[in-house]
């Protein structure tokens, strides 16, 4: 039997094509080397560096899916799954920063977009000379996107859009604004929009204090009468699947980035733990501490492994959104408890940001939440496994 080996407890490495390893190659040299240095400062002061979307265009870590033809790397969705651990190993922030960019973005103008607006936004936002944003929640319009508030008129020539979206990654730093409204001239169904920085009527203020996800700008959009041409609709999806056919792929690549950041915090809960003595003897050696780490490795090991399968039947079509639900609620769930544990391993020195432990759980509050919360995860699953749905 071969032995085992407790950084790759099921031998992942093996299950990866040539391409899947060269790139998670780079972008684990990319996070490890120009993320890694900035994050502990980017995060106590609140800082985003715009040129960190440079800085990943220039890698290919910035729609790894999306065809070459249109500047991304035509990779699979199990590379952008390798790419999201990666960076996510650093901090989460620095991953919805790629993921928004990437999978809410990029993918909608991809697949819902004609043919002038891929050419006209994809190469930009691939090589991150633009910054996108996505806005689907509103002040009052979370887990029910259904009620957004959000509207678009008919004019001679396009639309005008009046409402305002919150929480909004990336939105004050953004170049392009995919929004979802509800269009009067489509029996008010929910419709993509794509608006640019410097529209009459368009700004996006930033939402300060978060206690989480502090290296990754967050804002409100706010659209007061902003008049677009028709050029601006997206043509090809109507209803709430537009966005959520996005959401399903960024709530993938959730699923990998989390295990990212819960690796690195077990990883430092296993060094701490062979380097502090108490009561005579390494914490490690403490059936406590083993106990604590055994789960970790199993909770990341199997969540892993359900995260490739799904991003293998993602890359043959195959994938349904509650496999995705499974993946995000159980991975997201998993790593904020393993942060959590390891935050109380590491004793006094797990709340200093020297030990980055407390960063990455604090972060993983807001994965847990966003994108779909938990809870509604499960319910989107009780749905499926009673055909009920508990959600009105
Ligand atoms: P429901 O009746 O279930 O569906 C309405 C229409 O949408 C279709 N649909 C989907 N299509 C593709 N993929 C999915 N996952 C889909 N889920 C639903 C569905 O087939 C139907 O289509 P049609 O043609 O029949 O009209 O809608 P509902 O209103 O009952 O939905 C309930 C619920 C809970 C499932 C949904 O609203 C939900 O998922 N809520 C969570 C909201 C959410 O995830 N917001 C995320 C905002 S973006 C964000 O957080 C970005 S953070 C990024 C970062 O910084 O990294
Ligand atoms: P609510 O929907 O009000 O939920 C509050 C609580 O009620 C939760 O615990 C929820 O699980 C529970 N709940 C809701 N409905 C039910 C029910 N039927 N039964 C039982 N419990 C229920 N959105 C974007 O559109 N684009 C972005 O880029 C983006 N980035 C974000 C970045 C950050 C830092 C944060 C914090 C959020 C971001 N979001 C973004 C918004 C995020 O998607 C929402 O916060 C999330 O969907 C939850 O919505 P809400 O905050 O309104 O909470």
């Amino acid at each position: 039997l071969n032995r085992f080996n407790w950084e790759d407890p099921f031998a992942l490495e093996t299950q990866l094509n040539e391409e899947e390893r060269m790139l998670r190659d780079a972008a684990k040299a990319y996070a490890q080397d120009k993320l890694q240095p900035r994050v502990i400062e980017a995060y106590r002061e609140e800082k985003t560096d715009p040129e960190i979307f440079r800085e990943m265009g220039q890698m290919g870590l910035l729609g790894v899916t999306i065809p070459e033809e249109y500047g991304g790397l035509g990779a699979s969705y199990v590379a952008y799954g390798l790419v999201a651990r990666e960076v996510e190993r650093v901090d989460s922030g620095y991953r919805s920063m790629m993921s928004v960019q990437s999978s809410l973005v990029m993918y909608p103008i991809y697949a819902y977009g004609s043919e002038e607006q891929r050419k006209k936004y994809l190469p930009k936002l691939a090589s991150g000379e633009w910054i996108g944003c996505f806005g689907l929640t509103e002040p009052d319009v979370g887990s029910d996107p259904s009620g957004m508030k959000t509207v678009a008129k008919k004019t001679a020539n396009g639309y005008r859009i009046s409402g305002a979206k919150m929480w909004i990654s990336n939105s004050p730093i953004a170049d392009v604004f995919v929004v979802w409204a509800k269009s009067e001239a489509h029996g008010g169904k929910i419709r993509g929009f794509v608006l640019e920085k410097g529209m009459e009527g368009l700004s996006a203020p930033k939402i300060a204090g978060k206690l989480s996800l502090r290296a990754s700008i967050t804002g409100e959009i706010v659209m007061d009468n902003v008049e677009v041409g028709d050029d601006a609709l997206l043509p090809n999806v109507e209803g709430l699947k537009g966005p959520f056919g996005c959401l399903n792929r960024a709530r993938y690549g959730i699923s990998w980035g989390v295990l990212g950041a819960a690796e690195f915090c077990m990883n430092a809960a296993r060094q701490y733990g062979l380097d502090r003595q108490q009561f005579g003897k390494p914490l490690a050696q403490t059936q406590l501490h083993q106990l604590k780490l055994a789960n970790m490795l199993t909770d990341i090991s199997l969540g892993l492994q359900a995260s490739l399968r799904v991003g293998r039947l993602l890359d043959e079509a195959e994938a349904a959104p509650e496999m995705i639900s499974v993946i995000k609620r159980n991975n997201c769930g998993k790593a904020l408890e393993i942060a959590r544990i390891a935050r109380d391993m590491h004793g006094g020195n797990g709340i200093s940001e020297e030990f980055q432990i407390m960063r990455h759980m604090v972060n993983l509050e807001t994965v847990n939440t966003y994108e779909g919360t938990h809870d509604v995860h499960a319910l989107i699953l009780g749905r499926a496994i009673t055909g009920l749905q508990a959600f009105y």
